[in-house]
């Protein structure tokens, strides 16, 4: 057994003997009350399930395992040839046993992941039968449906395997893969936009590096921004569809290359992860009607007023949970003020921060008039030459794949049960409201 999977061993063991406790002991302890607009609206606000890894305070954002992510930037270890930005292997420690890795144990998870790393070559067959202009998106999904065939975990259970294995199998899985990803989405990268001019990952790299080494982006610039990218996008707690339809599916006992598919193609809605890829489109197209440069903040406005008429979204801004600027934005917006300093589509993501929020709040509709996590992102990534913009999201799936999986291992560890709610008709519903009524006039 490697040491990351002892010490998480040890530490499920304790905490799922807690959570029988508390089930037996304080299971009738009430967390909320449910409203019929949470029924109907997408059960905003309704506590629903356990996730261990992070939380999200609507006014602060996220912490993972209690740390912030100014802290985790500060804390995390960074790369031993004078990287400045936390390496993502030390997140998926964090999340995993909830505590912060050594410079040792970090080299250790980078060294299990360049091991597992290989992709069978069936699965770049099953891409290649794409066409090659199928979304970045569809490829990524389909792949790892392929590498299905690679899951420890239905096997394990095809032959007949106790409860209390779960967890092991589920681990395996899912460090293989993690350590995997990477290569699956710069293959589709590299036979999408260069040609199929492939290029074999580097053994002395970082998980993160070796990411961007292999989409083709040597240097500094590009494996700094990769650390800090996959880092910040790992988590963001157990309500968002990637990360609930993981664990939904895998409460089935599907296995993680199942169930973390399934989250991939929630993360592809535009609503959500595809978010990334709207607000470059969204910004180039602003460019390009003005015949390019910056524009002003009155056209910017103006842009954004014609948006909302149309009845479309402002990509990268609300929030179904936050309240306030995501952190996520703030650490790039950090990152670029840090690294970058001048950048024209850089500048006018900090030019619609200013005028954005005054304008959505004033629909009186928009709970959250703030930047997300997708409304610099793209900004950072055309700056170092990744302009093809259907392929960003591929880049947040494959660090959503650290926080879904670290939580998935959790769920086999604790014995969290096959996720069934109720639902109820309109008719039920209305029978509800007027029973009711009678109670309050009696
Ligand atoms: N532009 C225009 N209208 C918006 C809006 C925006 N950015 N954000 C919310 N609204 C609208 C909603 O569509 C809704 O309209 P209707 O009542 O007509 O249906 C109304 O305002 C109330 O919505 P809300 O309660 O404020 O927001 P929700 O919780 O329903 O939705 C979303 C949250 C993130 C889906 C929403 O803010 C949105 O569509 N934003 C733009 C897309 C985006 O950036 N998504 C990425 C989110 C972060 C993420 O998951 N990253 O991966």
């Amino acid at each position: 057994m490697d040491s990351l999977k002892d010490k998480f061993k040890a530490k499920a063991d304790i905490l799922a003997t807690e959570i029988k406790d508390i089930i037996k002991n304080n299971g009738d302890v009430k967390l909320g009350e449910i409203t019929v607009a949470q029924v109907y609206q997408g059960m905003r606000g309704m506590t629903g399930m356990v996730t261990e890894t992070s939380r999200l305070d609507p006014e602060e954002g996220i912490r993972f395992r209690g740390y912030s992510i100014p802290e985790l930037r500060k804390m995390l270890p960074k790369a031993v040839d004078g990287g400045t930005e936390p390496l993502p292997e030390g997140i998926f420690y964090l999340m995993l046993v909830g505590e912060m890795p050594t410079q040792e144990e970090i080299s250790g998870i980078t060294n299990e992941w360049l091991k597992r790393n290989n992709v069978p070559k069936h699965v770049f067959d099953v891409i290649e039968s794409l066409p090659v202009d199928t979304h970045p998106m569809t490829q990524f999904v389909t792949a790892i449906m392929a590498m299905q065939t690679e899951s420890v975990f239905a096997k394990a259970y095809a032959k007949g395997m106790n409860k209390k294995q779960y967890w092991d199998y589920a681990y395996e899985d899912s460090m293989n893969l993690i350590a995997r990803l990477p290569r699956i989405a710069a293959y589709i990268y590299r036979r999408k936009y260069k040609n199929g001019n492939h290029i074999e990952p580097d053994h002395k790299l970082d998980w993160a590096a070796n990411f961007a080494h292999m989409l083709g982006f040597e240097g500094n610039d590009m494996k700094r921004l990769m650390r800090l990218y996959l880092t910040i996008h790992a988590d963001h707690e157990g309500g968002n569809v990637s990360a609930h339809t993981t664990h939904l599916v895998g409460s089935a006992l599907s296995d993680p290359y199942l169930a973390f598919a399934a989250g991939m193609n929630g993360l592809a809605g535009p609503l959500h992860g595809l978010a990334n890829q709207e607000v470059l489109a969204w910004i180039m197209e602003l460019k390009e009607s003005l015949g390019g440069g910056l524009p002003t903040k009155e056209q910017i406005a103006e842009y954004i007023k014609k948006t909302l008429t149309d009845g479309k979204v402002v990509p990268g801004y609300g929030h179904a949970v936050l309240r306030k600027t995501d952190p996520r934005f703030t650490a790039q917006q950090d990152f670029y003020k840090t690294y970058i300093k001048h950048d024209d589509i850089c500048e006018i993501v900090q030019m619609i921060y200013e005028v954005a929020p005054p304008i959505l709040e004033s629909t009186g509709k928009i709970k959250n008039p703030w930047p997300n996590v997708d409304a610099h992102s793209g900004a950072l990534l055309v700056h170092y030459g990744m302009h093809e913009h259907d392929f960003y999201t591929v880049l947040f799936g494959v660090s959503r794949a650290l926080g879904v999986l670290a939580s998935l291992i959790w769920d086999r560890a604790t014995g969290s049960p096959i996720e069934r709610p109720g639902s109820l008709t309109t008719e039920n519903i209305k029978a509800k409201i007027k029973a009711a009524q009678k109670e309050t006039a009696k």
